[in-house]
């Protein structure tokens, strides 16, 4: 049966028609200073209602994905034996005309460098996240930096509520933890040091530190948390190097959780080609930034998308 959400997603050419019909989002509208001064000193932010017009949109490419994933596809609850969906997928802006049409014009991308106080805002990738009710599956506590092959401070994401989300049930995150510096020893979000597709096995874990103790920081009160309730369109908008996670949908939970998360680097970002990341799986998987060590992270996989028309 075609999922109702399906039958709403018009053809092709429509479909780029009714999606450039779609306002771009103006960051001057939407991210006032005072909310980049609190970006800047917390780390993480949530804006209200920016991508409501896209909601309806996301959602049907959600269930194109849920039913045609792409190479990088992790469903973490099966990995790991335990009952429900947790869907997690990545790149769909090159896979999917709609999200292709997200990532270049939206506006998210200018959002993102008004935020870091960056000129350019390049499109790192996309990713997918799906827990349906019933899934006890955590997002583990790591910041995204540990995961990824790159350097500099002006790197975020713009984190998408197509459902709504509780705060019991969303992301937090550690107050402040953007500047600690820390490069963690990292897991898949299915458990083991790789899926098959996305693998970190080419480092020495010891040489790495453990995530700290996130719970015992809380309940010590040497952390403080951020989180929010979320409705669709919300978003969250957060360092790559935040220390973030969420608990599992439960089954009594009365909604799905669907959020699409944009990544985005700014003007002081290289790449850094140490091992242990995700560009392992991404060059075996066929996206490969064809980059030298060390040079700017703009390239045809990574473009800027900050001034996008
Ligand atoms: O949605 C989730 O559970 C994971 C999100 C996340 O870790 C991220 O966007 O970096």
């Amino acid at each position: 049966m075609v999922p109702s959400a399906l039958r709403r997603l018009p053809a092709r050419p429509l479909l780029r028609r009714a999606l450039s019909a779609l306002t771009r989002v103006d960051p001057a509208a939407v991210l006032t200073d005072a909310d980049v001064e609190r970006f800047s000193k917390d780390g993480a932010i949530v804006l209200r209602g920016v991508f409501q017009p896209w909601v309806e949109h996301l959602r049907a490419g959600a269930e194109l994905n849920l039913a045609n994933p792409g190479p990088l596809c992790d469903e973490h609850a099966a990995a790991q034996g335990t009952s429900g969906r947790f869907h997690d997928d990545q790149f769909l802006w090159r896979r999917h005309e709609l999200f292709k049409e997200f990532v270049l014009h939206s506006g998210a991308g200018a959002l993102a460098a008004k935020a870091m106080g960056s000129q350019t805002a390049h499109i790192f990738y996309d990713q997918l996240f799906v827990k349906e009710p019933g899934t006890p599956s955590p997002t583990p506590w790591h910041n995204d930096t540990s995961y990824w092959h790159t350097r500099g401070s002006q790197i975020c994401s713009i984190w998408i509520a197509l459902d709504p989300v509780p705060r019991e049930r969303g992301l937090s995150y550690v107050k402040g933890s953007h500047r600690w510096g820390l490069v963690h020893r990292i897991t898949n979000f299915s458990g083991g040091d790789h899926s098959g597709k996305n693998t970190y096995s080419d480092v020495d874990p010891a040489q790495l530190p453990p995530v700290p103790d996130v719970d015992a920081g809380v309940a010590s009160g040497a952390y403080e948390l951020l989180g929010w309730d979320m409705q669709p369109g919300d978003l969250l908008l957060f360092y790559s190097a935040m220390m973030h996670g969420a608990p599992g949908n439960p089954p009594n939970s009365p909604h799905r959780r669907r959020g699409y998360a944009t990544r985005w680097c700014g003007d002081d970002v290289t790449f850094d080609n140490r091992p242990g990341t995700m560009h392992t799986g991404w060059k075996r998987a066929g996206f490969d930034n064809g980059l030298a060590a060390g040079a700017p992270i703009a390239c045809e996989l990574h473009p800027n998308c900050a001034a996008t028309a």
